[in-house]
C-alpha cells in the first residue's frame, strides 16, 4: 500500500511539472545535482500565483486574525497576501508605493493593536538606496486598509527579521545589508548589522537604532536562535567570513564568535537525533549545501558538505516531512535547471539520501516550511525568479510512521 501511494505521489508531481515552461535562460540545460532516490515523503504541488514577477520572499503570518496561517509575499514592486484556506490574493501595497525593488519582509504586530503589520525592506535595485518601512494594517473597513510609515534607510538593505536579542520578551527588528556603505563590485567595507527598537508610537516616533557590529562581507542572510540557555536570542550571520554568532551584553555591547568555517550565503536551523544542525548554501549563490553539527565544548560547529552541484542555491528550510521525529532539509536553487529537493541527513550532518521535489518548475528565490492547512504535516512554500510563480507543496505523506 505504501509503495503504491508513493508511486502515485511521484506521478502526480511529474505531471504537474510537465506543464511548466522552462525558464527563459534555458538553452542547453546545465547539469544539475544527481543521485536522487524516491520518497518516502509525498507532496502535491499547487501553484497559487503565476506572473508574480520576481518572487523575492514569502513568509507565514495570520493576516486576518482567523487563526489560519496565511502567506505574505513580495515581488519587486508589490506586497501581497494569500488568504488561507483558498489562497485568494489581496494586494497590500501596489506597484509604485515603495522604492523598487522590495527585497525582504517581516510580519509582526508592530503597534500592538492585535492586527498583524509588516516591516518591509525595499530600494534593492537602485544604487545606494535601501529603505526600511513598516506597513500598518488598519481596522477592517477602514480606508486606506494599509498605511506605510518610514523607519530608516541603509544601502544594500537585504534581510530583516524580528528577534528578541535583549531578553525583554519584545522582539527587535534586525536589519542586515548585503554590503558595507560605498561597496562597488563587492569590494568595500564590512556590512553593518543593525538593531531597531520599536518606539512607543511607531507611527510618529523615531526608531532607536543600535549597531550590533560591522564585520561581515557578503552578509547574505542571518537567523535568530537561542544558542545558550539565557532568555535572549543570539543572531547567526552567514557571510564571506563564515557563520558568526552575535550576542548582546546587558550594557549594549556585542560579542561575536566564529561558529562555522566557509563562506555561506544562507542559513537555517534544524534538529536531527536531538542535535542542532545549521544548514547553509555555500558559497553565496553557490553550488554547495553544507550542514554544521553542534559540538559540545567547542564554539566551532563541525561542517559536512552534502551537495556540490546546484546552480545558484538560494533557499533552505528544515522540517520533519516524513514524521519520524527528525527534520529533513528542503533546498531550492535557481538558474540552469532550477528546482527544489529534500535532503535527509544523520545527526552528524552526513547525507543519507535526497529526493527531487520540483524538477525545473521553480526557479527558487525563497522557500519557507510550515503547516499551512493545519493537518499536522509540514508543507513547503516557494517563490520563483525566472518562473515568476509561487507554489505550495502540500505534504501528503501517509501517517504510518512514528
Ligand atoms: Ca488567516
Ligand atoms: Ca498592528
Ligand atoms: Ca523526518
Ligand atoms: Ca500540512
Amino acid at each position: 500500500m505504501k509503495a503504491h501511494a508513493l508511486a502515485i505521489g511521484i506521478v502526480a508531481l511529474a505531471a504537474l511539472d510537465a506543464g511548466q515552461q522552462a525558464p527563459p535562460s534555458a538553452g542547453t540545460p546545465a547539469a544539475g545535482p544527481a543521485g536522487f532516490t524516491p520518497g518516502p515523503p509525498t507532496f502535491r504541488a499547487q501553484e497559487i500565483a503565476k506572473d508574480f514577477g520576481v518572487g523575492y520572499a514569502v513568509v507565514p503570518g495570520d493576516v486576518n486574525g482567523d487563526k489560519k496561517t496565511d502567506i505574505l509575499a513580495i515581488s519587486g514592486t508589490e506586497l501581497v497576501w494569500f488568504q488561507a484556506p483558498n489562497w485568494e490574493k489581496t494586494v497590500i501595497l501596489p506597484a509604485g508605493t515603495t522604492t523598487a525593488d522590495n527585497v525582504t519582509l517581516a510580519p509582526h504586530d508592530i503597534d500592538g493593536d492585535g492586527r498583524l503589520d509588516v516591516a518591509l525592506g525595499a530600494g534593492w535595485t537602485r544604487q545606494n538606496t535601501g529603505t526600511l518601512q513598516w506597513v500598518k494594517q488598519n481596522a477592517p473597513g477602514t480606508t486606506p486598509a494599509w498605511e506605510v510609515f518610514p523607519i530608516s534607510a541603509e544601502p544594500t538593505l537585504h534581510r530583516i527579521k524580528w528577534a528578541d536579542v535583549d531578553g525583554d520578551t519584545k522582539p527587535e527588528l534586525i536589519v542586515a545589508p548585503l554590503h558595507g556603505k560605498g561597496t562597488t563590485n563587492a569590494q568595500g567595507p564590512a556590512a553593518r548589522l543593525l538593531v531597531f527598537k520599536t518606539p512607543a508610537n511607531p507611527k510618529t516616533d523615531p526608531w532607536p537604532m543600535e549597531v550590533a557590529g560591522e564585520a561581515n562581507h557578503l552578509q547574505h542572510n542571518f537567523l535568530a536562535m537561542n544558542i545558550d540557555t539565557d532568555a535572549q536570542q543570539e543572531l547567526v550571520t552567514a557571510g564571506h567570513e563564515g557563520l558568526t554568532s552575535w550576542k548582546r551584553a546587558k550594557d549594549g555591547t556585542w560579542a561575536r564568535t566564529a561558529i562555522g568555517e566557509g563562506s555561506p550565503g544562507e542559513v537555517k536551523l534544524g534538529r536531527v537525533g536531538g542535535r542542532r544542525l545549521l544548514a547553509t548554501v555555500e558559497p553565496w549563490h553557490g553550488a554547495g549545501v553544507a550542514v554544521y553539527a553542534e559540538k559540545p565544548g567547542t564554539p566551532l560547529w563541525t561542517k559536512t558538505t552534502i551537495e556540490t552541484a546546484l546552480t545558484q542555491g538560494h533557499a533552505l528550510g528544515w522540517a520533519d516531512f516524513d514524521g519520524d521525529g527528525n527534520e529533513e532539509l528542503a533546498v531550492g536553487w535557481r538558474s540552469g535547471k532550477p528546482g527544489v529537493a529534500i535532503y535527509f541527513v544523520d545527526r552528524d550532518g552526513a547525507l543519507k539520501s535526497k529526493m527531487m521535489l520540483d524538477d525545473g518548475g521553480m526557479d527558487t528565490e525563497d522557500l519557507i516550511v510550515g503547516d499551512f492547512n493545519g493537518d499536522g504535516r509540514p508543507d513547503i512554500v516557494a517563490s520563483g525568479r525566472a518562473t515568476r510563480n509561487i507554489k505550495i507543496y502540500w505534504n501528503e505523506t501517509p501517517r504510518t510512521q512514528k
